[in-house]
């Protein structure tokens, strides 16, 4: 007889008959899980695990990682090249060879009208560091455009800009085993239990051991604040002052390490005159957090053995989001806790390989960190790929937020989407439904053919994806690892890789350059690229990243492994060496709300969801448990507009409107509204995304809007329409 749980609820694991376990890595956000896929008899994957030895994750998985497996079989994939003359007309399938005909010579046809620049690339974060580096190649050594970017200036562009500015170089210096040695956390816009869940993990194992005070910096009461030791709700876009604030406590009461400020910092008097202005009265008035806190949270970071502090979208994606970088660096300066296990400066990134697209891609200027503006730097990648140096442009050509612009007063005429959905990721997409009908032509290169920007496009590429391709990633703590081949792309779809390379031999420079076939060729070549500089890969091969579950750069030629953090040596990227203490001055230059718009508009993720829900919209689980559209809203204000709980209310801006569900919740403040970006036609109608004079990202987090009630007939009814196919 059965008693107690095992008669209860007796958990019954599904019986795969597994022969084969193949290692990949995961290819959602930047955490970097290791995964293996178990194949069965017949070669099909039907189930995943997460890898016990490896580094990042020791096992665990997110909702996101353990069904990634089914997306091998979910619904809209591309399976075929699919093309048409005018948007208007249906799609006919086609051949490949057809399709990147008419692909290379719409390219051409357009370079000769308009010149080189009149055709633009955007591409992504999410393919393998290969075909980054091979698509660079391809659109700065034989296509020539410069106006070639990726999805990353809506995401990583402050954190990337930041750091350059502060230490010279772009590469984030630390990694999760900080959380392990550090005595202080301060965590600013980052949501890490929903967004990076085996981080957060990673992070609350560390803090069971040695409880660290968690501080966390958020406008919205998010699951880390609600476990956090102290929660800072700060007013939107003010970061900045707090960081000043912070800052002039440190220096005013001589809690700052200045030792170090003198051995490896510039600039530091011009940074004091100031902070000085920023004293925490002042402050407390603008960023909404009053005097004393501030001084508790300089105090206990300043004091403390080792601190860091970690970021995502909260600071990146404000009109400050640059300078919030530079500031929580210059925090991390002044008191010296940079490159010391538990002392650092760490972005955590978004997209899976967001890193190697930073790295490899060479969107921003060449590959391995070097620079367009660098003669050194452009003559050594001429050189290497056998083609003349007076072919690459001598500065870097239009961010992605600056490239829809460009099509819309006519500058750019053609363009190439890979790996991403502007139609739904960009703020003011009726802006950019506009601009997508200014193209003369327009190809999309995407897994799925359900993808929103197929709607403008005159050819589509289907692309494979995640693990039906072989490659490396980059994670958050400069760990590359590696995706395999686990099983071949559906229909006539083909790797990224491919695709790029077959492009490459339509075009005059694509006859002088290699285009390797396979990628531990083209990883090859970055090894050698890498050599002696800061991103050093070269210690590494696709063999030994997966023996070692990934391994950090950098790695040296004959180094065992990698190194976990960066900088700990206190010479910097800057010609001197140095790190520098840059002054911030803030400038208010958001929307806010007022008389006619009265609630802050905050948008961002939650667990369940990837982004424009291409992926996670397909699988079962996933879009079961946040199948529509909503916005958290303060129960006090919902009253005040006779809103109920659970129906629908429209989300009113400058720019449009989007109809919402209703969760009343005391998370957001009462003057604030927050909704996940995932749906279609919903938040971006309405946000603004003004961008920041550094990095071009869009404030996508801070807009003012006004919520009106509506019929419930008319909300179903725009909802319905709203919603994809599946
Ligand atoms: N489940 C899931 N995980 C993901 C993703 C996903 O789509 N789904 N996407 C991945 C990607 S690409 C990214 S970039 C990351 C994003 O990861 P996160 O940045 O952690 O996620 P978000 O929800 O975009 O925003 C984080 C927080 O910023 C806060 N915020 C808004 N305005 C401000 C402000 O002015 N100051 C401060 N300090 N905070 C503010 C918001 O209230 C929000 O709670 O997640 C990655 N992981
Ligand atoms: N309001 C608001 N808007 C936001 C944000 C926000 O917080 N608020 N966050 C911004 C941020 S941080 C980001 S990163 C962007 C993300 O915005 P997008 O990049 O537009 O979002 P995704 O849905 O990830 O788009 C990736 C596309 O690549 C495809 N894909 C996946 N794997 C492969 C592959 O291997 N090859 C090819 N060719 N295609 C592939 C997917 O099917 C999908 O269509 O959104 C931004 N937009
Ligand atoms: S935490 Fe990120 S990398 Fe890990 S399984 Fe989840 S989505 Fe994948
Ligand atoms: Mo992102």
């Amino acid at each position: 007889m059965l008693f107690g749980r095992a008669q209860k609820n007796p958990i019954k694991l599904p019986a795969h008959d597994i022969v084969d376990w193949k290692y990949t890595t995961c290819g959602y956000c930047s955490t970097g899980c290791s995964i293996e896929v178990g194949l069965n008899k017949d070669g099909q994957a039907v189930t995943g695990r997460g890898v016990g030895g490896a580094d990042v994750n020791q096992g665990k998985l997110c909702i996101k990682g353990i069904f990634e497996h089914e997306l091998f079989h979910s619904a809209g994939r591309g399976t075929v090249p699919l093309m048409r003359d005018k948007t208007y007309e249906p799609y006919q399938e086609t051949n490949w060879d057809a399709a990147m005909d008419k692909t290379a010579s719409e390219i051409k046809r357009i370079q000769e009208t308009y010149g080189r620049d009149s055709f633009a690339i955007i591409s992504t974060g999410q393919i393998l560091t290969e075909e980054f580096y091979t698509l660079g190649k391809l659109a700065r050594g034989c296509i020539g455009t410069n106006n070639y970017d990726g999805n990353t200036t809506l995401c990583m562009a402050s954190a990337v800009s930041g750091y350059k500015r502060s230490f010279g170089s772009d590469g984030p210096p630390g990694c999760y085993d900080d959380f392990e040695h550090t005595d202080c956390l301060i965590a600013f816009g980052s949501n890490l239990p929903e967004q990076h869940p085996v981080i957060y993990w990673r992070m609350r194992e560390a803090r069971e051991k040695r409880r660290f005070p968690l501080i966390v910096v958020d406008p919205r009461v998010t699951m880390l604040a609600q476990f956090a030791d102290m929660h800072l709700p700060i007013t939107p876009g003010t970061d900045v002052v707090l960081l000043n604030a912070l800052a002039h406590v440190i220096l005013d009461e001589g809690l700052e390490d200045r030792a170090y400020i003198d051995a490896h910092c510039s600039g530091a008097e011009e940074f004091e005159k100031l902070v000085a202005q920023y004293d925490p009265v002042t402050a407390s008035k603008i960023c909404g957090i009053d005097e004393d806190t501030i001084r508790n949270v300089a105090r206990l970071y300043a004091k403390s053995e080792s601190a860091m502090s970690i970021w995502t979208m909260g600071i990146n994606q404000s009109t400050h989001g640059s300078d919030g970088v530079v500031g929580i660096n210059s925090l991390n300066l002044l008191t010296g806790n940079i490159g010391k296990p538990g002392s650092t400066s760490l972005s955590i990134t978004g997209q899976c390989n967001a890193m190697g697209t930073r790295e490899w891609s060479s969107c921003s200027g060449l590959p391995g960190y070097r620079a367009l503006e660098k003669e050194q730097d452009r003559e050594e990648i001429a050189k290497f790929w056998g083609i003349d140096p007076e072919f690459f442009p001598k500065k870097r050509g239009l961010f992605q937020t600056d490239i829809f612009p460009a099509i819309e007063t006519g500058q750019i005429k053609g363009l190439w989407i890979i790996g991403t959905n502007p139609m739904t990721s960009m703020p003011n997409t009726a802006r950019i439904r506009k601009t997508f009908e200014r193209l003369e032509f327009c190809v999309v290169q995407d897994a799925y053919r359900d993808v929103e920007t197929t709607e403008y496009a005159n050819v589509f590429f289907p692309a494979g994806l995640w693990a039906e391709k072989n490659g490396v990633m980059t994670n958050t703590e400069r760990r590359v690892n590696l995706i395999s081949n686990v099983i071949d792309p559906p229909g006539q779809a083909k790797s990224d890789l491919w695709i790029f390379n077959e492009m490459a031999k339509r075009f005059e420079n694509g006859q002088k350059i290699k285009f390797p076939e396979t990628a531990s060729d083209v990883f090859d070549e970055m090894r050698e690229l890498s050599k002696g500089r800061f991103l050093d890969i070269s210690g590494m091969t696709h063999e030994k990243i997966e023996q070692q579950r990934g391994i950090q750069w950098p790695m040296t030629e004959h180094a065992e492994t990698g190194s976990p953090r960066v900088y700990s040596d206190g010479k910097f990227n800057h010609p001197d060496g140095k790190a520098k203490l840059i002054p911030l001055p803030f400038i208010d230059n958001n929307e806010v709300p007022d008389e006619d718009y009265p609630f802050w508009l905050n948008s961002g993720r939650v667990v369940e969801h990837f982004h424009t829900r291409t992926r996670t919209g397909k699988i079962g689980n996933q879009n079961k448990y946040s199948p529509t559209p909503y916005m958290e809203m303060n129960p006090d204000s919902a009253k005040e507009l006779g809103i109920k709980h659970m129906t629908y209310a429209r989300l009113v801006s400058r720019r449009g409107d989007a109809v919402v569900l209703v969760q009343l919740t005391q998370r957001v403040p009462r003057n604030m509204v927050f909704v996940p970006f995932h749906f279609h036609e919903c938040v971006n109608r309405v946000s603004l995304g003004l961008l920041d004079p550094h990095s071009r990202q869009p404030a996508f987090k801070q807009c003012a809007t006004r919520i009106e009630p509506i019929s419930q007939q008319e909300a179903a009814a725009v909802i319905n329409k709203a919603a994809r196919t599946f």
